[in-house]
């Protein structure tokens, strides 16, 4: 693959390092001649202390780990490139937002509570950050997959940290919320209530995380070069749609391949499957900031789409993988305040919070003030300042002035106003009040965008939403805690609270519970507030449900079952139809290495039932020929295909396979495609691109 050249590639070139045809060194370049040897007094005796070539070894090797990032500590990266199409020079003046701009980025997926090394399948949000290096310096979009949050202002932050992550006494569970400590936190901040409809939702276990959307979360404000303001919501939209996998599966996965997500991420790019998704917003003038029956500052509030359309301005391509995970993946430094000229913050209570917390905790993650000089936190553009040394400084800045205003160095460097240049200036937002410690009533509605999205959802979204919020407040042990967000649920739809209730075996209560209104009262003191009447009841971009004819099969993972004397005309058959669609055709036998087809030629297989696990996949065919009897013998071909049933994918059988799915859990459905009924390639395509036949969901009677 011919490899995207752009001023950031060429900037991280200069600091590839290649071994190969290398004599190893010391960190000073000295060669070395044995490292396998410590230096000792004699063959069998004990080492020396003056071994300076196994202490230069040691010394680096026991530095080797840095603080993991608080939250969001489980991330996967990607280069690439945004190309802006639409003219936004009416709203702002940001140089790389111009048509035709192409600029490079680099993009880092994360989920939130576990740590460094836990399943990339836990239910949780997903970090969706991007670093653009534009030609005005860095722009970081950091955002969510989900568009709201679980508080409102930046001051509850570490407590609701503290509580999603393994409860402090005994460091359980890893990477979930489903502890008493996460729901004690939630059942008293009733403010949560929009956002756990969306982590109780399937966007919180996403099938890849090439196939879900991104969100600023936030209100920003473009601005333009006349200095006016226009409020901005930024929204990611997946080329591939916008799908997740089941709760029973997303649980397997995580022991099957606790790195899906990464390797999905990383083998797509790898085989040139470019990921892309185009950036849209939403514009608000400023004039309509108090039009809504929602604060567009609370971050627990989207607009719906309804109101104020998305309008595409551009896309994204992750088109190369990092060389190197830690200098690239880890060592990327994103700050909602590293903003370009045409781009500034809104007075969200949340995201002001979060300038000072992300450039502090690079500070501290990254050893000291000079984390900007790494190369994958470097702009283009270089940088040009009076800071000087600190910890594992590398600019090596020339002369004696390091100081404004100067003469020694003719000003330099200068202000950009100094030259006719545009340098960065905040919006000139008017501002007065007191200074108060204290929380807007525009903030006090919390249950009617929980609703929306709760109404918005198709039955089956909603049934596992019931799920999801059984399985969470089933492992909360304390009784109270689940009574009282069962009061929550009930204040959001009293037939999810019923339902979530049988569960659990309690009645919802009417009321919310004291405690949580003790708390509530704290921000409003006359909580519960008169309920608003909303714009809008149901708003069609909140289901993930994926609307007749819109769906794509592209880059999709289908099983192929096979073994000994499997009819490779069927197989060819199969996978000709399905590569033309862009999805992707993988072998899986009894064993690994050569397998001999019906029609005597060789292949050699990569994927054996040892290795490969159902849930890994997202489709399934069985090929004709002899093995349909050994495989009708195989019980892990069974538990595979009933398995891929039980989790609602498509399932096709090649004339005379038939009978294997008798042999199974199998019932005939439009997810269960027979070659002698149905038009085989043509259907089995066509369910695939409705995702998942999640009506087969409820009737099922598969044991797996
Ligand atoms: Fe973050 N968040 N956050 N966050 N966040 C961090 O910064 C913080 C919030 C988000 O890929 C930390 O570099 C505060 C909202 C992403 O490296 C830290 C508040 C949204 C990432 C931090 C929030 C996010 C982080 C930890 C409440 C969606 C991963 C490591 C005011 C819009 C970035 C780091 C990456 C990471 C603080 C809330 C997204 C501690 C104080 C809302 C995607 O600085």
């Amino acid at each position: 693959m011919k490899k995207e050249k752009n001023l950031k590639t060429a900037e991280i070139e200069q600091h590839l390092v290649d071994n190969s045809e290398q004599i190893m060194t010391t960190n000073d370049g000295v060669p070395i001649s044995d490292n396998n040897n410590t230096l000792k007094a004699g063959e069998r005796g004990p080492s020396l202390q003056q071994d300076h070539i196994y202490f230069d070894k040691l010394m680096h090797f026991d530095r080797e780990r840095i603080p993991e990032r608080v939250v969001h500590a489980r991330g996967s990266g990607a280069h690439g490139i945004f190309e802006a199409t639409a003219d936004l020079s009416q709203y702002t003046s940001a140089a790389f937002l111009k048509k035709g701009t192409v600029t490079p980025l680099f993009t880092r997926f994360s989920t939130v509570a576990g740590f460094k090394g836990s399943t990339d399948l836990a239910r949780d949000v997903r970090g969706f950050s991007v670093k653009f290096y534009t030609e005005e310096g860095n722009y970081d979009l950091v955002g969510n997959n989900i568009p709201v949050f679980f508080i409102q202002d930046a001051m509850n932050f570490p407590d609701l940290v503290h509580a999603v992550k393994p409860e402090p006494n005994n460091e359980m569970p890893q990477a979930a919320s489903a502890h008493d400590t996460f729901w004690d936190f939630i059942s008293l901040m009733p403010e949560s209530a929009h956002m756990i409809m969306w982590t109780m939702s399937d966007r919180a276990i996403p099938r890849s995380l090439r196939m879900m959307e991104g969100f600023g979360v936030h209100t920003f404000k473009f601005v333009n070069a006349q200095g006016k303001g226009t409020f901005v919501k930024f929204h990611w939209k997946p080329r591939l749609g916008v799908h997740s996998v089941a709760w029973n599966e997303a649980q397997k996965i995580s022991g099957f391949d606790a790195d899906f997500h990464r390797r999905d991420l990383y083998e797509a790019i790898d085989r040139g499957d470019f990921p892309q998704w185009d950036l849209g917003v939403q514009l608000i003038p400023e004039a309509d900031e108090f039009k809504y029956s929602f604060d567009i500052l609370d971050a627990t509030k989207i607009i719906p789409e309804e109101l104020v359309p998305v309008q595409i301005i551009g896309t994204m391509t992750l088109n190369r993988n990092p060389e190197n995970f830690f200098a690239e993946t880890e060592q990327a430094a994103f700050d909602p305040g590293r903003l370009v000229p045409g781009i500034d913050v809104s007075d969200d209570p949340l995201l002001q919070g979060r300038i000072f917390s992300y450039m502090d905790t690079q500070n501290y993650r990254l050893g000291g003030p000079n984390f900007h000089e790494l190369p994958i936190n470097r702009p283009v553009t270089g940088k040009h300042n009076n800071q000087k040394d600190g910890f594992a400084r590398s600019d090596i800045p020339k002369g004696a002035v390091s100081y404004f205003p100067n003469s020694k160095a003719v000003g330099c460097p200068y202000h950009a106003m100094l030259n006719d240049g545009v340098g960065f200036e905040s919006h000139k937002q008017p501002i007065e009040g007191a200074k108060v410690r204290a929380r807007s009533d525009s903030f006090a509605d919390h249950f009617t965008q929980a609703r929306l999205f709760f109404n918005s959802q198709s039955p089956e979204e909603q049934d596992h939403m019931v799920n999801a919020l059984s399985f969470e407040l089933s492992k909360v042990n304390d009784v109270n805690i689940r009574k009282r967000e069962l009061a929550i649920l009930n204040q959001i739809d009293q037939g999810l609270a019923k339902n979530v209730g049988k569960n659990l075996g309690l009645t919802p209560p009417k009321e919310l519970d004291p405690l949580t209104l003790k708390f509530a009262r704290q921000n409003h003191p006359e909580y519960p507030l008169k309920p608003v009447k909303p714009e809008v009841e149901k708003s069609a971009a909140l289901s993930m449900k994926v609307k007749d004819g819109e769906g794509t099969i592209k880059s999709r993972k289908v099983a192929f079952l096979v073994d000994h004397g499997a009819s490779k005309s069927s197989i060819d058959k199969m996978k000709t139809a399905l590569e033309r669609e862009g999805a992707q055709a993988v072998l899986i036998a009894s064993h690994v290495g050569k397998i001999r087809f019906k029609e005597g030629t060789e292949e050699d297989i990569q994927h054996s039932y040892l290795t490969e696990a159902s849930v890994c996949y997202d489709a399934f065919y069985t090929a004709a020929g002899e093995s349909v009897k050994t495989l009708a013998e195989n019980a892990d071909y069974l538990h595979f295909i009933n398995e891929g049933y039980r989790h609602c994918k498509a399932l096709a059988f090649a004339q005379g396979a038939e009978e294997l799915a008798e042999r199974s859990f199998i019932k005939k459905d439009k997810g269960v495609i027979f070659e002698s009924k149905d038009n085989l390639t043509e259907d089995f395509i066509a369910v695939m691109k409705g995702h998942r036949v999640w009506e087969r969901e409820k009737s099922r009677k598969v044991p797996s």
